[in-house]
């Protein structure tokens, strides 16, 4: 892990958090301290509490209905964007793993071409084709990364704002350790995504449009080659470019998929689902692996929210109950993320 010695964590300290939580000498709770002192900027105190996680109306993988409580944290209001990785970029000289040639170690019969520097791109076919063959849309794109992210002729001179994608697990890891953050469990995740709604259908609220609003960046028309854009954006869209949910959080469906720092595994394997789980940690690691899977073994995290390209006729996973598998060397064209802070975070170590 040649990164660790790339990050700068002291640089960056929480000394606004420390004085929040010592600063307990008044009547107000030490809740209300802390919402009042966020540790960084444009973070939301999540208060914490019990809520219903999952849903048994979808897919499987989000089934059965589970009560979970988590503790307060503090969350980003929006996911990491492109300006605040470049800012990571430029501080540390981090190159992410989509930009380097993959050891061939760990990906054996693969051939050379895939092991060069390239990512995971859509690229809208031109018309109907075959929905059971994902690669039919999903390109692995030389020279695609997260400053070239629908393939190596493109920039992100106009998308600073844009949330950054083409990141893998172990860079964003590398982004929270310098920041001085951490990922979110799937289930801090999905307590802040539902904004206080127990058991509703989306983030805010059980109807896809109310009053034909359209409430996050998805996609109308027919999945995946014609898209109407009739909430105004074909590919990313600005981060806070629709209305936050309940609590504050900007882009917690649609927009892009966001990592979780769990690994993945049904919920129905979850131990006693009588009772509520307390800050729950996802699997083992050798838990998430892919079964099906015949070659090289790599294990997955949970990533929440859904993305631009979630369309009522292929994947309603714009909802906060949907979840994704996915293997932490993916780095892909919908997938970016957002950190939070906790108050101990050595408790519940990523
Ligand atoms: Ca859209
Ligand atoms: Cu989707």
């Amino acid at each position: 892990m040649e990164i660790k010695s790339l990050l700068v964590p002291q640089s960056r300290s929480r000394r606004g958090f420390d004085e929040a939580v010592m600063n307990t000498g008044s009547s107000t709770s030490k809740d209300d301290l802390s919402a009042n002192h966020p540790p960084f900027p444009d973070m939301i105190w999540i208060r914490g509490g019990e809520f219903l996680m999952g849903s048994n109306k979808h897919y499987p993988e989000e089934a059965p209905v589970h009560r979970v409580r988590v503790d307060g944290f503090w969350m980003d209001a929006f996911t990491v964007t492109n300006r605040n990785f470049q800012r990571f970029v430029e501080e540390t000289g981090y190159t992410t793993l989509a930009e380097k040639t993959a050891d061939p170690g760990n990906y054996p019969g693969a051939l050379p071409e895939m092991l060069a520097p390239s990512s995971t791109v859509f690229i809208k076919p031109s018309g109907p084709v075959d929905m059971r063959n994902h690669y039919n849309w999903w390109v692995y794109v030389k020279g695609a990364n997260w400053r070239h992210p629908r393939g190596p002729a493109s920039s992100i001179r106009k998308l600073m704002d844009h949330p950054v994608v083409h990141v893998a697990w172990e860079d964003v890891e590398a982004y929270a350790a310098w920041a001085g953050k951490q990922l979110p469990t799937e289930a801090e995740w999905e307590f802040a995504a539902r904004g206080g709604l127990e058991g509703a259908e989306f983030v805010w609220g059980d109807e896809l449009r109310p009053n034909g609003r359209h409430m996050a960046n998805i996609w109308q028309g027919e999945f995946p080659y014609r898209n109407t854009k009739e909430d105004g954006f074909e590919y990313t869209a600005p981060v806070g470019s629709f209305p936050p949910n309940g609590y504050g959080l900007y882009d917690m469906a649609g927009n892009v998929w966001q990592w979780t720092a769990d690994w993945y595994q049904e919920h129905g394997r979850i131990d006693s689902p009588c009772c509520t789980a307390v800050n729950p940690r996802g699997a083992a690691r050798e838990d998430s692996f892919d079964q099906r899977e015949q070659g090289a073994k790599i294990p997955r995290k949970v990533t929440k929210g859904g993305s631009h390209l979630c369309a009522p006729n292929y994947c309603r996973r714009y909802r906060p109950a949907a979840r994704m598998a996915q293997p932490i060397d993916t780095s892909i064209s919908h997938l970016g993320f957002r950190c939070v802070v906790r108050k101990r975070p050595d408790q519940l170590a990523t």
